[in-house]
């Protein structure tokens, strides 16, 4: 038994969370939600009302949102290393980059994708600035640093795994850091695992 159950779809950004509870090494179970009526049954969302996979249960506890579920997961199990602890000056890089793959990468590549237009004068509007400023930035760290604080966190999970699907589908540039930066969190065995249990459950959807 085990008080941990990841809702999720192998078709979505449940697959972060999965590669992070693998991460993290404790027993979960995933219960797939099938999009559709189910997902926006009163049953599910009274879960996550947002009628969205993921969303982690963890005995009372109930966590949505892939960028929450890394970090709530690494403190929850601090034995799994995935978080430097509060107070440590990593603290500080684990947490900007972690908000910054939900925050302006998200944003910039959904605009993108879309085919929004954003008007110049806007840049210092949004919170993105611009997909090349992002990028940079994103750039810049990964220049500087093998993993997000220097050692593996849940801030590579998400940030790392985000970047690897936008590589896949196209929706960003594939600049050779980030090639480089996704095919080092991609190759881990607990994101291997993952993918392999979300490819069986397609495969027998
Ligand atoms: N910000 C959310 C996004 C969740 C999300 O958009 N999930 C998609 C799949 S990747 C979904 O459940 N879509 C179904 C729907 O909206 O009907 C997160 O990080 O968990």
């Amino acid at each position: 038994m085990t008080d941990l159950t990841l809702y999720t779809n192998p078709m979505s950004r449940g697959r972060t969370a999965r590669a992070m509870l693998e991460e993290v090494g404790q027993p979960y179970a995933a219960r797939i939600v099938p999009y559709g009526p189910e997902m926006q049954s009163a049953d599910y969302r009274h879960i996550n009302p947002m009628a969205k996979v993921p969303a982690l249960v963890h005995g009372e506890a109930v966590v949505t949102e892939v960028a929450a579920i890394c970090a709530y997961l690494a403190d929850a199990f601090p034995d799994a290393g995935l978080a430097p602890p509060p107070g440590d000056p990593s603290r500080g890089p684990y947490y900007r980059w972690l908000f910054f793959a939900a925050g302006p990468f998200e944003m910039a590549i959904t605009v993108d994708a879309m085919g929004w237009d954003l008007a110049p004068e806007r840049e210092a509007t949004v919170g993105w600035g611009s997909t090349g400023r992002m990028l940079d930035a994103l750039e810049g760290m990964l220049a500087d640093t093998e993993w997000v604080t220097g050692r593996f966190s849940a801030a590579d999970v998400f940030l790392g795994s985000s970047l690897a699907f936008a590589l896949r589908f196209g929706t960003v540039e594939a600049r050779p850091a980030f090639e480089a930066y996704a095919a080092r969190v991609t190759a881990r065995p607990a994101f291997l695992r993952a993918a392999a249990a979300d490819d069986a459950a397609m495969a027998g959807a």
